[in-house]
């Protein structure tokens, strides 16, 4: 009797998991929708791993069940001493070697385009002439742009913090740094998540697209998330990436560069 409950219990899990697997994406339970370039070719990457876990988890735990009903052992049977099946753990860890091997090459070609240096783009913003610099900080986000003469590290830069704004459907691609401790710049619409070292600066690029219902407007708003537990703020790193339409983008440049400049006097009058 304690046996078939056993059963029962554990063969819940890989049915409650199939349903998972299965109903999950519908359900919005995978990741938010996608308004970045390169979305999809994540997705797929995600899919690519998802499944193959998905049917060994459901596989295993089926076969615990099983086992759990099957070969458990009663009161009186006595104990049995074995040393393995050397060819058995042979295929079980060749198996899962293959599959990560897989993995790993199938991977390389999206990796490559979205993070190789040399595969940046190099339209308006590139490298050597990002639209802003990206830092974090215990615990906000400061982002400079470079001023009318387009190169950042000069008198003309101007900042904010909080709010990442960039122009719609052009690749933008701009410099994160950090202050003090690792921190994370996460995306989850545009697919991004990259971490932010000190002493490093590391180039990121993406390319946004407006949400369906804001096209009218000319703008959407992003959560711009710190992903990497940076200490006790780490929650308060919550920004925003606004994405405009590129007449509207020129128009908030301005503005930041009026009120940089006139220290908000102009615009508090
Ligand atoms: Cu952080």
């Amino acid at each position: 009797m304690m046996r078939l409950i056993l059963f029962l219990l554990l063969i819940a899990v890989p049915i409650l998991g199939c349903w998972t697997f299965v109903r999950a994406e519908e359900l919005g339970a995978w990741f938010p929708g996608n308004f970045s370039t390169y979305g999809p070719d994540i997705d797929a990457l995600f899919s690519l791993i998802m499944w193959p876990i998905a049917i060994t988890f459901v596989g295993t735990e089926v076969v615990l069940a099983w086992f759990c009903l099957r070969y458990s052992a009663k009161r009186t049977d006595k104990s049995v001493y074995t040393h393995g099946n050397h060819k058995l753990e042979m295929i079980w860890t060749a198996v899962p070697a293959l599959v990560l091997l897989g993995i790993a090459f199938s991977q390389m070609e999206t990796f490559g385009k979205i993070k190789f240096q040399k595969n940046f783009p190099k339209g308006e913003y590139s490298i050597e002439k990002p639209i802003a610099e990206v830092w974090a900080s215990q615990f906000d986000w400061r982002m400079r742009y470079p001023g009318k003469d387009g190169t950042l590290g000069n008198v003309d830069d101007l900042e904010n913090s909080f709010e990442f704004a960039v122009p719609a459907d052009t690749d933008v691609v701009f410099l994160l740094r950090s202050r003090d401790v690792i921190h994370s710049f996460f995306v989850p619409e545009f697919r991004l998540k990259q971490d932010a070292l000190p002493g490093h600066t590391i180039p990121v690029w993406f390319n946004a697209k407006l949400r369906p219902e804001d096209e009218q407007r000319g703008e959407s708003t992003f959560d711009l998330v710190c992903a990497e537990l940076c200490g006790w703020g780490h929650y308060k790193m919550a920004g925003r990436v606004r994405v405009m339409r590129k007449d509207k983008y020129q128009a908030w440049l301005s503005d930041l560069e009026k009120d940089w400049f006139t220290n908000g006097k102009e615009s508090a009058q």
